[in-house]
């Protein structure tokens, strides 16, 4: 059996977590750049070749390429002659006739007559991103109902209601996945075609079994006699949220003490000094072993942001992308990283643009980008400019060549009390509680450069800029509760779900389970984000989840 995988590279994207995913299963991996590279002839045979065929971002970008690169008839060719191929998110979406996400590119049209959707933002947020589960009577290559599979797309085959019931359409078997009302395809397969629309490199051991099977040529589905009835209780899915688990992420602070070593540090408000004389920078461990410790633990997500931004440092040599492509090695769920990514001049002169930083964050293992001073920049502007943007700003570059859901805000707000709205230019509300001068007032106002400076301009004057810029997620910290052990401030969380349809990620405050269910439950946050509890070892992720399944609430357990 030959142990060689190929897989196409068109050059979108985080091809890394695939790689290393196939490399854990013991396999090689050969890229393919060009399309006389798809195996053929001598180098082929239908029962031994595979070919992965992954894709993210936007349906135009990635299939305009395909065919820019003449990548279109080499695959219907190998598919033609029962070549084995698994497709990937925008890989599966290939397979279809178009997107409505692209309209005036075409798709391979395997999967004939079926073209792309944009779901319905009326009763959920758009992206789904976070973990779902697949079900059908057929299902096939290792496919799981009781497990959970990470889903990050806008776009869906979603099915219209006269074949929400079916198991095969156009001779092609389906397994369907349910996301707030609408039901859509999330894996098809016909011979030796297969394609997914989560990212089984993405969806921890769930995921690396299905990767597994298509590799072996596996295609029966996951054998569930194993799962006692208390198991299925516990494991199957209530669509309570939409049919997302709760998602809980781990955040890591990265910087670069006063001895030059990275280590991972947590501040309280943001300051990361020891109270103690000397004023060390707190050190909590090191960035890839504590990553892979909270994925051991059953981590959704790991977030890294690079809270001082390695200033003085080329580009090319950042100290994080060498911590992601580690981490990736071994972390098989999403990975954020977040800190300095905007235009930058390099230490050599070279001018970077965002997108291209972005890049080499993408290709060394992230999957998404986390963008805070320089998104208030952009919304700034964006707001000068009428509520128009000029497509120049970071968002703007990476959403367009990378997809929304690859951009995530961050957003670092303090509160400032006021007696009337007003006093300030910036969207108010009613706290619960008056400000210490009696103020009956408040607003969120943005800082930049991770709390230096504040800014005329409000966590909504902010969020609604950037979703509208192209923005695919929330990550909304708060200053005022960071490192506090007290909860998340809620009003805060509710404030920014009630403003924006994109997810919103909970952060700062949390200390002990009850703070994530809280969250959860009262403001209906798309997933919660820690750091300081899971770093000092109050709780691990896993205590944390099984209080949230105590509780109710379906969290992803691998
Ligand atoms: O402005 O695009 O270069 O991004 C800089 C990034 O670094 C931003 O995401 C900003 O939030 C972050 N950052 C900058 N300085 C600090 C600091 O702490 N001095 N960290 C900082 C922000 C907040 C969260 C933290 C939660 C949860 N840290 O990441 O993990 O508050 O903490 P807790 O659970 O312990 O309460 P740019």
């Amino acid at each position: 059996m030959s142990n060689k995988v190929y897989v196409i590279d068109v050059g979108s994207g985080n091809l890394r977590s695939l790689i290393n995913a196939i490399k854990y299963l013991k396999y090689e991996v050969e890229l393919v750049t060009k399309p006389e590279q798809i195996p053929s002839g001598a180098d082929f045979d239908p029962e031994t070749t595979k070919l992965i065929f992954p894709g993210v971002g936007n349906f135009g970008h990635f299939v305009d390429s395909i065919y820019a690169q003449k990548f279109d008839n080499a695959i219907k060719e190998y598919v033609a002659n029962n070549g084995k191929i698994m497709g990937i998110c925008v890989g599966l979406q290939a397979f279809f006739s178009g997107s409505e996400e692209s309209p005036d590119s075409k798709g391979l049209n395997l999967f004939q007559d079926l073209a792309l959707k944009k779901f319905d933002d009326s009763d959920k947020p758009v992206p789904e991103i976070g973990w779902n589960s697949v079900f059908g009577d057929e299902l096939f290559y290792g496919l799981d109902p009781y497990k959970r599979y990470y889903f990050v797309h806008s776009y869906a085959a979603i099915l219209p209601e006269n074949l929400v019931n079916k198991n095969e359409i156009n001779g092609w078997k389906i397994a369907k996945c349910r996301y707030g009302n609408q039901t859509f395809i999330s894996a098809v397969q016909k011979g030796n075609i297969f394609a997914t629309q989560f990212h089984p490199e993405k969806s921890g051991m769930a995921g690396v079994h299905v990767i597994d099977c298509f590799l072996k040529g596996d295609t029966k589905p996951f054998d569930t006699s194993i799962y006692t009835e208390e198991d299925k209780l516990k494991l199957k899915n209530d669509y309570s949220n939409y049919g997302l688990t709760r998602r809980i992420i781990a955040c890591l602070d990265v910087r670069s003490n006063d001895n030059g070593d990275l280590v991972v540090t947590k501040g309280d408000q943001y300051d990361v000094r020891e109270k103690s004389d000397n004023k060390d920078v707190r050190n909590l461990g090191k960035p890839v072993s504590l990553a892979s410790k909270y994925y051991e633990q059953g981590a959704d997500e790991v977030t890294f942001l690079n809270i001082t931004s390695f200033r003085n440092c080329p580009v090319k040599d950042a100290p994080m992308l060498e911590v992601l492509e580690k981490a990736a090695e071994t972390i098989f769920v999403p990975l954020t990283v977040g800190g300095g990514i905007k235009d930058v001049v390099d230490v050599d002169g070279t001018k970077y643009r965002a997108d291209d930083v972005a890049s080499l964050y993408f290709r060394s293992g992230a999957d998404k980008v986390s963008i805070g001073s320089d998104a208030v920049y952009a919304a700034e502007k964006f707001i000068a400019n009428g509520f128009k943007g000029d497509g120049t700003s970071p968002i703007e570059t990476i959403s367009k060549k990378f997809g929304a859901q690859a951009v995530v805000i961050s957003v670092d707000p303090k509160r400032v009390y006021v007696n009337s709205p007003s006093n300030t230019k910036n969207k108010t509300f009613k706290p619960l509680k008056k400000g210490p001068k009696g103020e009956e007032y408040c607003w969120y106002q943005c800082t930049i450069m991770g709390g230096r400076e504040s800014r005329d301009l409000g966590v909504y004057e902010l969020i609604t800029a950037c979703e509208k810029l192209g923005a695919g997620e929330i990550l909304l910290n708060c200053i005022d509760k960071d490192g506090s052990n007290s909860g998340y401030d809620l009003e805060l969380i509710e404030l920014a779900k009630k403003s924006v349809k994109i997810p919103v990620i909970a952060s700062s405050g949390a200390g002990v389970p009850r703070h994530f269910k809280e969250a959860f439950l009262e403001t209906n946050c798309d997933a919660c984000l820690g750091a300081g509890m899971f770093h000092r070892e109050e709780y691990t992720v896993n205590q944390v989840k099984e209080y949230l399944l105590e509780e109710g609430l379906k969290v992803r357990m691998d």
